[in-house]
C-alpha cells in the first residue's frame, strides 16, 4: 500500500517533557519516523509526498482558535524574550482556566503567553518549539493525502505522521498531540462521500481527542483499545467503558497491564464487528504500536504477531483504509512493529 510521508516531521523536536514539574528526556523523538521509513524502505514500500491541504482539512476537526494559538505560540514565546529568561527554550503552560474558576461564564482570552498556553494545553508534557506547528501542520497534510489516495481508489493507504494527533480535541492539545491526523483524515473521508466512517484506536493510550472531536457525530464511530486509565494510566480522565456515545457511537475496551496479544487482539476484533454493525463505510486506523511488550510507554505487551493478526482483523472488514501513525517508543521495534501490521492489513486483503 502506498505510504505517505513528509520531511517536514524533523522540524519538530519536543525537548523533552516537564513531568511532575520536572523536565525530563521525552520519547517522542526525530528518530521514530526514520525508523518506520528505513523498515518500510527494506520493505519495497512505495512513498507519495504529502501534499500540503488547504485550511479547511483543519478546520473540520479543530477551533481556529487552538490552530492560532499553535501557528503563533513559538513566536510569542520569542517574543516575550522567554528563551532567555528564564530560559526556556520549549513552551510550557504555566497556569490553567479550570472551568470552575469562572461560575459559568466564559473564561477570557490571556493576554501573556505565558498565561495564554493553559488555555489549550492540558498538560505540561507537550512542549512547543521553533518547527512544532510546520511539523503538526504538515503531520495533519500526510493523513489526509492518505485519506485522498483512497478516496481516488488504493483500498488501504498508511501515513506516517509525527507528531502524533490522537489526543488533540478540537480546543486543546497535549499526550504529545497538537493536530488530531486521525481525525483529520476522518473527516476527509466523510467530506469524500463516506456517509459513516469508524476510528479505531490501537494505540496503547486512549484516543481521547479523537473521542471527543466526534462524541456528537453520529457520522463518525470512534472505538479504541488501551491500557486501562483506571490503573494509573494516561489520559486517567477518560477511557474508561462507558464512555458510550449516542447509539453505541464511541466504544472503550480496556486492558489491565500485563495484558498480551489473547486479550487485545479478541478487544480488536470485538471493535471490528462494532464498526461493521454500525454501517462503517471506511474505516480509519489510529496505528499506535506502543502496545508492544517492550515499549517504554505502555504496560501491555503484544507481540510482533499480535500487530500481524490485528491487521488482518481489521483488513478483514473489506472496508477502504487509512491507517495513521500515533505512538510506539521502541525506536528498536516501531519498524517492525508498523510492517507486521501493514502485511497483515495486505495478507487479509489478498487473501
Ligand atoms: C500518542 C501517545 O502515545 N501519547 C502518549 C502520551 C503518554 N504520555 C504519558 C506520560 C506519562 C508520564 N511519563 C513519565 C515517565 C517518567 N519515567
Ligand atoms: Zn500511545
Amino acid at each position: 500500500m502506498p505510504v505517505v510521508w513528509s520531511d517536514s516531521h524533523r522540524l519538530h523536536d519536543p525537548g523533552g517533557e516537564v513531568w511532575l514539574g520536572v523536565r525530563i528526556p521525552g520519547t517522542e523523538l526525530p528518530e521514530r519516523a526514520e525508523r518506520i521509513r528505513v523498515a518500510l524502505t527494506e520493505q519495497g514500500a512505495w512513498f507519495a509526498e504529502a501534499r500540503a491541504q488547504p485550511e479547511e482539512a483543519v478546520a473540520s476537526v479543530h477551533d481556529a482558535a487552538l490552530t492560532a494559538y499553535l501557528a503563533g505560540a513559538w513566536a510569542a514565546w520569542e517574543e516575550a524574550g522567554l528563551p532567555e529568561d528564564p530560559g526556556l527554550d520549549r513552551v510550557v503552560p504555566y497556569l490553567f482556566p479550570h472551568p470552575d474558576l469562572f461560575s459559568g461564564r466564559p473564561a477570557r482570552a490571556a493576554t501573556s503567553i505565558t498565561a495564554r498556553t493553559g488555555q489549550f494545553a492540558y498538560d505540561t508534557m507537550t512542549l512547543i518549539g521553533p518547527g512544532t506547528w510546520e511539523a503538526a501542520r504538515a503531520a495533519l497534510d500526510t493523513a489526509v493525502t492518505a485519506a485522498e489516495l483512497v478516496l481516488d481508489g488504493a483500498p488501504a493507504a498508511y501515513a506516517c505522521t509525527r507528531p502524533p494527533g490522537h489526543h488533540a480535541t478540537r480546543t486543546c492539545f497535549g499526550g504529545s498531540c497538537y493536530l488530531n491526523n486521525s481525525a483529520a483524515a476522518a473527516a476527509r473521508l466523510r467530506a469524500g462521500g463516506h456517509d459513516r466512517v469508524a476510528v479505531i484506536d490501537i494505540d496503547a493510550h486512549h484516543g481521547n481527542g479523537t473521542q471527543a472531536i466526534f462524541w456528537d457525530d453520529p457520522g463518525v464511530l470512534t472505538g479504541s483499545v488501551h491500557v486501562d486509565p483506571g490503573a494509573g494510566w494516561f489520559p486517567h480522565f477518560l477511557g474508561f467503558e462507558d464512555e458510550r456515545g449516542e447509539g453505541d457511537s464511541n466504544r472503550n475496551l480496556v486492558m489491565a497491564p500485563g495484558s498480551g496479544d489473547e486479550p487485545w487482539l479478541r478487544a480488536v476484533g470485538e471493535l471490528a464487528g462494532w464498526a461493521r454493525r454500525g454501517g462503517a463505510q471506511a474505516l480509519v486506523v489510529a496505528l499506535g504500536v506502543d502496545a508492544a511488550a517492550g515499549d517504554p510507554e505502555s504496560p501491555l505487551d503484544v507481540t510482533p504477531a499480535g500487530f500481524r493478526a490485528a491487521g488482518r482483523a481489521l483488513g478483514a472488514l473489506g472496508l477502504p483504509t487509512v491507517l495513521v501513525q500515533e505512538g510506539g517508543y521502541d525506536l528498536d521495534a516501531i519498524g517492525e512493529l508498523v510492517c507486521e501490521t501493514l502485511i497483515g492489513m495486505e495478507e487479509e486483503a489478498n487473501g
